[in-house]
C-alpha cells in the first residue's frame, strides 16, 4: 500500500492593511472545509498569513509594528483555526509573525508551524534567509523590511515525523536557495511545504521582473527533483495594497514536475494526491545519497562567511 497523503494548497488573495485577523482566519476556515471535502489532510497556508505583508512599509511607531506579530499561538484570534482543524480532522501549515521577550530582550522571527490533524502543533520553523534591506530606502516604490523587523531563524531546518511521513518547511526567500532543501533532504525529508509573499516587482533589478513567475517554480521544481522529496508552495497573491504579489501555488512531485496549481491570484483551493514513497524513485535511482554523494568537495558551502 502506498503511503498517499492529500495535500491542498490554500492560496490567499490580499489581505488589506486594516483587515482584521478574523476576517483572515475566517476565509481560512473557509478554505479548510473546502479542502477537506475534497479529501485534504493537510492544508497549507502562505507566509505571514494573518496579516498583510507589513514589511513592505517603513513603521517608525512601534506600537504600530508589535500589533502585526503574534506573542503566543494559539491565541484568540487564531483558535478557531485549530479547533475546526481538529473538528475536521486535518492538518495545517501557518506563516505568521513572532514576537517573544526572552532574557530582558525583544525578539522578533518570520516563523512558521505545523498542526497534526487533532489541532496539536508539532512542528515549529523560523525563516532563515531573510531578503531585503535593513533601513528605510526611500527610493523603492514600495520596502521590503525583512531584515530590520525579523533577525534571521535559530532552529535550523528541523525535519518532523508527522503524517506518515518526514516533512519539513521553509518561509518564502528560502525556497530559492539549494542549502534549504539540501540540509532538509540529509534528513530524510519526503513533503516540504513553504509559504510565500513575491511582489512580481523586484525595485533592484526590475530587469528580472518578467522571471519572477519562472524562478518561483524553477526554485522549487529544482529542490524537488534534487532531493527527492514532494514541495507544496503557496502564495499570498493579487494586489495588495498597490503591490502585485505573483501566485501560482504548485504541489511539485520528486521528479520536479508541477502536478498541480493555483489558477488566479486570489483565494483558491488545490488538492493534489502525494504518494509519499515515490521519493524512492529519485532517491534510489537519481540522487542516492549515500552512493554518489562526495561531500569532501563540498565544505566550502558550509565554511563561515568571509
Ligand atoms: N517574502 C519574501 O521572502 N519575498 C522574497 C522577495 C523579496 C524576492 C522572495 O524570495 O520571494
Amino acid at each position: 500500500m502506498s503511503r498517499k497523503l492529500t495535500v491542498a494548497a490554500a492560496q490567499m488573495g490580499p489581505i488589506a492593511r486594516n483587515e482584521p485577523r478574523q476576517s483572515a482566519v475566517a476565509r481560512m476556515s473557509e478554505m479548510m472545509r473546502e479542502a477537506r471535502s475534497k479529501g485534504a489532510q493537510l492544508v497549507v497556508f502562505p507566509e505571514l498569513a494573518l496579516t498583510t505583508f507589513f514589511p513592505r512599509w517603513h513603521l517608525e511607531d512601534k506600537a504600530e509594528l508589535d500589533a502585526f506579530y503574534e506573542t503566543g499561538m494559539p491565541n484568540a484570534a487564531t483558535r478557531p483555526l485549530f479547533e475546526l482543524a481538529a473538528e475536521l480532522g486535518v492538518g495545517f501549515y501557518l506563516g505568521y509573525a513572532e514576537l517573544l521577550r526572552e532574557a530582558g530582550r525583544t525578539r522578533r522571527f518570520n516563523t512558521s508551524i505545523l498542526v497534526d490533524r487533532s489541532g496539536a502543533i508539532v512542528g515549529k520553523y523560523r525563516k532563515v534567509h531573510l531578503p531585503g534591506h535593513a533601513t528605510h530606502e526611500p527610493w523603492r516604490p514600495f520596502q521590503h523590511l525583512e531584515k530590520a523587523y525579523f533577525e534571521p531563524g535559530d532552529l535550523g531546518f528541523p525535519v518532523f515525523e508527522a503524517f506518515g511521513g518526514t516533512l519539513g518547511m521553509c518561509i518564502c526567500n528560502d525556497r530559492r536557495w539549494p542549502e534549504t532543501y539540501r540540509v532538509m533532504g540529509l534528513k530524510g525529508v519526503e513533503l516540504v511545504v513553504l509559504g510565500y509573499n513575491t511582489p512580481s516587482h523586484n525595485p533592484p533589478v526590475p530587469e528580472h521582473d518578467h522571471l519572477m513567475w519562472f524562478h518561483n517554480h524553477l526554485s522549487m521544481q529544482a529542490g524537488a527533483y534534487q532531493n527527492g522529496t514532494w514541495v507544496v508552495g503557496v502564495a499570498k497573491a493579487g494586489r495588495e495594497e498597490g503591490c502585485d504579489l505573483i501566485g501560482q501555488s504548485a504541489i511539485i512531485a520528486p521528479t520536479g514536475e508541477i502536478i498541480a496549481m493555483a489558477q488566479g491570484v486570489g483565494d483558491e483551493v488545490v488538492v493534489a494526491d502525494c504518494n509519499l514513497d515515490r521519493c524512492d524513485e529519485i532517491r534510489r535511482q537519481i540522487f542516492d545519497f549515500a552512493l554518489h554523494r562526495q561531500p569532501q568537495h563540498y565544505q566550502l558551502i558550509a565554511a563561515a562567511k568571509t
